[in-house]
């Protein structure tokens, strides 16, 4: 598990080089826009519940046979783990993007998360439909205008991004 800075720490190290000019102006601009990374942090986590419901409402919606009789989320024990599943993404990404790193998703989230889902008989395509609605409500309740110094977050959102994107490949 590495964050921004241990990561090009450890990669200057096996090379037995100085931290380059490129991998400071990097982490410089990261921790110029930190407050943007955590005001992000905040409001995904402040809204997790919301973001994770609205998902496996959406989800469930679209693809009903998860709830009906035979599907993977009929019951209520298995419906509960799913939306249990996703909050634990969420999780994992709101780490990510705090730390500007994805391992902590990579090692404590996504390692061998789709052989579970193979062993147990989730439909892993449905896994990844969920995480896109994860990916789609948390960017809009981060890039809300409301109640917040507007700024450029794009590069910020684009990380999010790749960050769910990395979640329901893995899955997928
Ligand atoms: C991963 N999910 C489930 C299990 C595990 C995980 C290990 C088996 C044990 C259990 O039931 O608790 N656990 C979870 C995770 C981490 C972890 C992400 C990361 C650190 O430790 N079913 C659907 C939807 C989907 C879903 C498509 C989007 O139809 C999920 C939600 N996961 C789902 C379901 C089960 C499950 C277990 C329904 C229960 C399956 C079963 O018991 O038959």
């Amino acid at each position: 598990v590495l964050d921004a800075f241990a990561k090009v720490v450890s990669q200057a190290d096996t090379r037995g080089e100085y931290l380059s000019d490129s991998q400071v102006d990097a982490l410089i601009a990261l921790v110029k826009d930190g407050n943007k990374r955590v005001d992000a942090v905040n409001r995904i986590s402040g809204n997790a519940t919301q973001i994770v419901t609205n998902a496996a409402r959406s989800l469930f919606a679209e693809q009903p046979q998860l709830i009906s009789p035979g599907g993977n989320a009929y019951t209520n024990r298995r419906a509960a783990a799913c939306l249990r599943d996703l909050e634990i993404i969420l999780r994992y990404v709101t780490y990510a993007i705090f730390t500007g790193d994805p391992s902590v998703l990579d090692d404590r989230a996504l390692n061998g998360l789709r052989e579970t889902y193979v062993a147990l008989g989730v439909p892993t395509a449905s896994v990844a439909a969920g995480i896109v609605k994860l990916k789609e409500a948390s960017i809009a309740i981060v890039n809300d205008p409301n109640g917040i110094t507007r700024g450029d977050c794009s590069n910020l959102i684009a990380e999010l991004s790749s960050y769910f994107d990395r979640a329901a490949s893995a899955v997928s």
